[in-house]
């Protein structure tokens, strides 16, 4: 017998061994530059509350997850100041788009590492002691030590909420999946710069029997993982 998250298109995870000491929830780029005014998403001129809905439900599951003994992992897309990790065409089609990547802007610099659009946003700031991943690109595995760091935990299961769904939440979960990490996607914790890219996004990972993994909303994991006892929730510094 084990626990099983109500998911679709099954229950999550497949082999139902679901805990604390083998399950990371991962929350990917909520920053200042995605979900706030000034940042690399309005400079695009996309609607911010589509890349904000996110984060209530991110707050109230890290509450559930922290008191449990979940591991966290964070992650924040941007580039050395020096932009030396910053590929050419990435910046040259940031600025097509009016967001030029490395360019200051009414946040900083845009994507760069240290400036104030690149800060997680503090409504989601990490813990003393959990895990922040630097990337330079859309997907967490690339060019950083996420996996090594997922391994030394004993990881086997990784619930991904966080922004934006089609790009870097979808990327990391297509790499988590082709890693043998077994991905829990919530549909409510996450959210993309376009209505139709976000659900495209959770509908393509249901195809094939969930091909990169399952969907659920963090309602149905909260649910499953309320036989874990809650301990003291760490407060922030
Ligand atoms: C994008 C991200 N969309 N975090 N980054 O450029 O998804």
């Amino acid at each position: 017998m084990g626990l099983f998250v109500a998911a679709d298109p099954y229950q999550y995870p497949y082999n139902g061994d679901l805990r604390p000491e083998n399950t990371v929830l991962i929350v990917i780029d909520m920053q200042t530059d995605f979900c706030d005014i000034g940042g690399y998403v309005d400079k695009m001129g996309y609607d911010l509350s589509l890349t904000r809905a996110p984060i209530a439900p991110i707050k109230r599951l890290l509450v559930e997850m922290r008191s449990r003994g979940f591991s966290i992992v964070h992650t924040r897309e941007g580039h050395r100041p020096d932009l030396s990790d910053l590929p050419e065409n990435k910046q040259w089609r940031s600025r097509q788009i009016g967001a030029g990547i490395g360019d200051p802007g009414p946040c900083g610099k845009i994507l760069v590492r240290g400036e104030p659009g690149w800060e997680i946003i503090p409504e989601l700031a990490p813990l003393p002691g959990e895990i922040v991943i630097d990337k330079p690109g859309k997907g967490a595995f690339y060019a950083t030590d996420l996996d090594l760091v997922l391994r030394r935990l004993g990881t086997q299961n990784i619930i991904l909420t966080g922004i934006t769904t089609d790009v870097c939440v979808h990327t990391t979960m297509r790499e988590a999946n082709d890693r043998g990490y077994e991905c829990l996607l919530l549909s409510d914790c996450t959210g993309a710069t376009d209505y139709g890219n976000y659900l495209a996004a959770l509908k393509m990972v249901k195809m094939q029997g969930g091909v990169f993994g399952a969907v659920a909303d963090s309602q149905a994991l909260i649910e499953a993982i309320g036989v874990f006892p809650a301990g003291e929730i760490p407060l922030p510094p």
